[in-house]
């Protein structure tokens, strides 16, 4: 029995971390240096069936926000060393929770407060004493607003695999992981071959049908501590968490040899088969950074190309 690579526990860790967002129950984080709030918030949160994470101690807010990665944060705006304000902002220029809902909670309501609160970059805020009904309008629903724009901006409308936005963040993550695990990472290029052909000859909607057809593949095949993504039209990208570069040429090789007998049918009874190209840049042999990583993986595709098409080059 082959003994695997890495502890369940990164794994876990690591699919958690890009998956937060499949979860059904709805997480959030109150920030707030009054136990006797935080208490209250968690009562009235959790009766909804909300998933409540507190912290009193602003000092460790990016520890605790990277760990529940919630769909929305409440913040006090009052604290010692740390203001809401403070932490607001910092949320708003990390790339990752830029667009994090963020509610505050105040007891001072005056207008330039108030200016001040959503200069910053707040949602919504709340006046202390928090009431169960306001908070309950407040929060509920744009809880839900906020998970359905999430859905659309992280996942590909037709292949369902991640957007190249929200994929490339999910990349950065992970290279980032296997920096401090010192784990291989490998990112490929998988670009349909003569694809313009499947449109000429049988259509464009017959052309999305084999892209939405090679999107539910990749979600089946890839784990899901790999991250797979719509680089752009007809081009995917996948990044491989702990494989080196045979490894990654290996399951390459043999997603190709599954796609490639992939069948479709058009409607004049005629079938036709579908191949595809691969480029694979291995971290951190090949680069250190994204940007070198994808130029050497662009490189090698354009060799498996130029070498007849339907094959992996790394
Ligand atoms: P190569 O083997 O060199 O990659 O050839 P190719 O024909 O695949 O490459 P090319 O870049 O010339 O054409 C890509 C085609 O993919 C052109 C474009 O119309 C088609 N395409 C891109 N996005 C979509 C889409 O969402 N749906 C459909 N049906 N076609 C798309
Ligand atoms: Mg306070
Ligand atoms: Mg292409
Ligand atoms: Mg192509």
């Amino acid at each position: 029995i082959e003994k695997p690579a890495l502890a369940e526990e990164i794994l876990n860790t690591i699919a958690q971390i890009l998956h937060q967002h499949h979860r059904d129950r709805h997480k959030v984080m109150v920030v707030d240096d009054d136990p006797h709030i935080l208490q209250l918030m968690q009562t009235f949160l959790e009766r909804w069936g909300l998933e409540v994470t507190t912290l009193q101690d602003p000092h460790q807010f990016w520890q605790v926000l990277e760990a529940t990665s919630p769909d929305l944060l409440i913040l006090d705006l009052i604290m010692p060393d740390y203001s809401g304000i403070d932490l607001c902002q910092a949320v708003r220029t990390a790339s990752l929770w830029h667009d994090l809902p963020i509610v505050f909670l105040s007891a001072h309501s005056d207008r330039a407060t108030i200016r001040q609160l959503f200069a910053a970059g707040a949602d919504d805020y709340l006046s202390k004493p928090i009431g169960e009904e306001d908070l309950h309008t407040r929060i509920l629903s744009r809880l839900e607003r906020s998970r359905l724009s999430r859905h659309t901006a992280d996942f590909d409308g037709l292949t369902g695999v991640y957007t190249h936005r929200r994929g490339i963040q999910n990349l950065t993550q992970l290279l980032r992981l296997a920096t401090r695990n010192h784990q291989t990472l490998c990112v490929a290029i998988l670009d349909l071959d003569l694809f313009k052909q499947v449109n000429d000859r049988y259509g464009h909607s017959m052309g999305d049908t084999v892209l939405k057809q090679f999107g539910s593949l990749l979600q089946q095949y890839f784990r899901s501590e790999d991250v797979t993504m719509r680089w752009g039209g007809e081009e995917f990208v996948v990044g491989l968490y702990g494989a080196d570069r045979q490894q990654s040429i290996e399951r390459l090789t043999k997603l190709l040899e599954i796609w490639r007998q992939q069948q479709f049918l058009t409607d004049g009874a005629e079938i036709f088969y579908v191949t595809f190209s691969a480029g694979v840049a291995e971290y951190p042999t090949d680069g250190n950074n994204l940007e070198t990583l994808y130029r050497k993986m662009d490189a090698a595709l354009y060799r498996a190309k130029a070498a007849g098409r339907n094959q992996v080059v790394a």
